[in-house]
């Protein structure tokens, strides 16, 4: 198999002893490798980089080189004062000195450190969980807040632009495909009538940023429960991992995005609907742990987009999964047959979950904010 052969071109001593496919990313293909000395095993996270999704990894490479260098540092000259001991992944060099390597065919592959003593989840159940996914995505964005953006290459355009999706569906549904696709299934027809009562809605955020009142910094982007990495010993956060997706971009695509998969408990890949909400308790305690790290770098029009940020990225989720179901599932890995219909069935009953609780989200939000 070809990972083996790569995953001694990296500067880990020892000889290989296991390599395991691990995790259940719906982007790229991750591995837990060990390698043993005589007097030490060493393990690290061998990755394979999606190149229909990242058309540029060399550039993910050097942004999260850069992003982690920098959030080091920092982690380093606060650590007398942290309640905890923080942890992000360290990008470990190839043996040629590189950020990379590129196999016969073309492939990239990074080695990444692992996070020591954690475990991650698909779903949260507790409010302190939910706290503690609040909490590390305001301290990862606290930290990266004065990392120069123009430092950072764009390596997914278009990345949670909603009314670009929005666009790229529309195409979709013209094809021949997406209308044998909606015409076989009552419950697609009735998520095309979903997405079409909420058009208006997409370009809440952009149209925020072009006037003027949000602006770029530096995002993590994919900040979802199964990314952020709880302390066996403590039950505290301690890593937000999966920094492919670190760019410019508006921290509400981050918080929205961490609401919607924290405060779910079904999580995204229930097929039972009625198990879909928005929970409440949940929702008050991210938005507690995230404030209690952010407060300091949001400005008041940061507060006021909070809660369009939640309906919008639940929406362009299912938005996403939805289109791509349509396009005959060329983005998300799949495992069964419509399971991105799926999966978008569930974001968007979140979000009409989301929808009915307006007013008491708001009311959390301004308690905290
Ligand atoms: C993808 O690969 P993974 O699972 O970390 C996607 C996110 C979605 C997420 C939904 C680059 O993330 O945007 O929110 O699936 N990543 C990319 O599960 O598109
Ligand atoms: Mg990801």
């Amino acid at each position: 198999m070809i990972a083996e052969t790569i995953a001694t071109q990296f500067e880990v001593p020892g000889r290989l002893v296991s390599l395991q496919p691990i995790g259940a990313g719906n982007v790229n293909d991750t591995y837990r490798v060990i390698l043993r000395t005589t007097f030490s095993e060493e393990q690290y996270i061998l990755q394979r980089i999606n190149q229909a999704v990242f058309k540029d990894p060399a550039a993910v490479m050097s942004n999260m080189k850069a992003v982690t260098d920098h959030a080091h540092c920092k982690i380093e000259e606060e650590a007398d004062h942290a309640d905890r001991i923080w942890q992000l992944p360290r990008v470990i060099p190839a043996c040629d000195g590189g950020d990379f390597v590129v196999d016969g065919e073309g492939e990239f592959w990074r080695a990444l450190s692992m996070i020591a003593s954690t475990t991650n989840y698909e779903k949260v159940a507790i409010p302190e969980h939910a706290a503690e996914a609040g909490l590390v995505l305001g301290h990862f964005q606290r930290i990266i807040s004065d990392f120069p953006i123009e430092e950072l290459a764009d390596t997914l355009p278009g990345f949670h632009i909603t009314p670009g999706y929005l666009s790229q569906y529309q195409g979709n549904l013209e094809t021949n495909a997406a209308q044998q696709r909606l015409e076989a299934s009552a419950e697609a027809r009735r998520l095309s009538r979903f997405v079409a009562d909420r058009m208006e809605f997409v370009r809440v955020l952009e149209d925020a940023l072009e006037k003027g009142e949000l602006s770029l910094r530096p995002i993590h982007g994919d900040p979802k429960i199964t990314n952020v990495m709880i302390d066996n010993f403590t039950g505290k956060g301690t890593s937000i991992v999966d920094l492919d997706t670190v760019k410019p971009g508006l921290i509400h695509y981050d918080f929205g995005d961490a609401v919607r998969s924290g405060c779910n408990p079904a999580g995204e890949e229930t097929t039972d609907l009625s198990d879909v909400l928005l929970d409440l308790d949940l929702c008050e305690a991210l938005v507690r742990g995230y404030l209690r790290e952010a407060k300091g770098f949001l400005t008041d029009y940061d507060k006021q987009y909070l809660y369009d940020s939640i309906r919008l990225i639940t929406f362009e989720l299912g938005l996403r999964f939805f289109s791509d179901y349509l396009a005959g599932d060329v983005y998300f890995k799949t495992s069964y047959e419509g399971q991105n219909l799926n999966r978008a069935r569930v974001q968007f009953a979140l979000c009409e979950s989301v929808e009915a609780r307006e007013g008491k989200i708001r009311e959390i939000l301004e308690k905290y904010c």
